[in-house]
């Protein structure tokens, strides 16, 4: 039997932190097209079950539209059981519609409750952080292969502490709530897994995205991570020390986007120390790189280097502004900028 695991696809995202608003519309879009194309490969590959491990939605409260289409598509798939636990974004958000749901829907409440296959049992409960004393209520068949649906993050003990999953006959923890793709041993019998995003939204979820495809036999559960995102945000860092021009710094760009498909979304971060008289490009750059990828964005974190020494003794109007921003009690941060904008401004540039 082969079944999906996904997770965190916080459909009906707004995505207006990186994107401009008609991109942020089609990014959208594309989030909702990545779920019908989840039950594509479901459909193509004799997949029996897709189980959602929360957050399948951003909000509680989304748009009607968003709503009809996501309930339409899984109603069009009716040999595919949709077995669904909320997370912390959506938690009970079908609560206030119960009527008209896909009769292949099933929506874990906030007990624990068991859906059987042949010779598998999947176990889950809705919402983040469920009381400790829910755990001890985790009854499992030790002849059946089990998985057990929850949401939330094993790395805080307030939220899912997981010696209390251990020994209990889970072969597989199905989690959501991290948005990055990992694994690790639960105990003797099983392992704990969290597939991630479907799609990367923010530089946050930077990397490849998917889903975890498990094939379960009498004898085993194999699982493995199925990259499937449409795009693949990265964030790359490029260190700009050794650079004597704007075009050296475009030069050591274009060498870390080598292999970039140009449908893509890039963040370059400029880092390391740069002298007073480098020039940037950075806007033009990312203008530049906009026309090559789907989406760019440039940030500096690169640092002025200032020797404080060689303006000791300069008597300049340049050498008495130095001394005096860098006597200042500003962060160094601060000192940076105002020095290097007050340079420009002592050489008449736009700043
Ligand atoms: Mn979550």
């Amino acid at each position: 039997m082969q079944i999906i695991h996904t997770a965190d696809l916080h459909l009906d995202s707004r995505l207006e932190t990186n994107l401009d608003p008609v991109k942020a519309k089609e990014r959208k879009r594309e989030l909702l097209l990545s779920f019908d194309n989840l039950i594509n490969y479901a459909k193509n590959n004799n997949v029996e079950a897709i189980l959602i491990s929360g957050d399948l939605f951003d909000r509680p409260k989304i748009s009607a539209k968003t709503r009809e289409y996501i309930l339409g598509i899984i109603e069009d798939a009716p040999m595919i059981q949709f077995l669904f636990i909320y997370g912390n974004h959506d938690f009970n958000m079908f609560q206030e519609h119960p009527m008209g749901l896909p009769s292949n829907l099933h929506i874990f409440k906030d007990k624990w409750e068991t859906i059987s296959f042949k010779n598998v049992d999947i176990t889950g409960i809705s919402g983040e952080g469920i009381s400790p004393a829910l755990y001890d209520n985790l009854c499992l068949n030790r002849s059946k292969k089990n998985i057990v649906m929850l949401h939330g993050d094993i790395t805080n003990l307030n939220s899912i502490p997981l010696s209390m999953l251990k020994e209990r006959n889970i072969d597989y923890l199905a989690l959501g709530h991290l948005h990055k793709y990992q694994r690790g041993k639960l105990d003797d019998r099983g392992i704990w897994v969290y597939p991630g995003c479907l799609e990367g939204r923010g530089f946050d979820e930077e990397g490849p995205k998917g889903f975890v495809l498990l094939d379960i036999t009498d004898s085993s559960i194999e699982s493995k991570f199925i990259p499937f995102s449409k795009r693949i945000l990265h964030d790359i860092k490029v260190d700009i020390t050794n650079c004597d021009s704007w075009v050296e710094i475009r030069r050591n760009v274009t060498l870390k986007l080598t292999d970039i498909p140009q449908s893509d979304m890039i963040r370059i971060r400029l880092v390391g120390e740069y002298d007073l008289s480098l020039i940037k490009q950075n806007e033009l750059l990312e203008r530049s790189l906009n026309q090559q990828y789907y989406f760019a964005r440039v940030s500096d974190e690169s640092r002025l280097r200032i020797n404080p020494k060689e303006y000791e003794n300069d008597i300049s109007l340049k050498g008495e502004f130095i001394r005096n921003v860098l006597a200042s009690k500003l962060s160094e941060d601060d000192k940076n900028r105002i020095i290097e904008y007050g340079i420009k401004a002592l050489m008449k540039e736009e700043i």
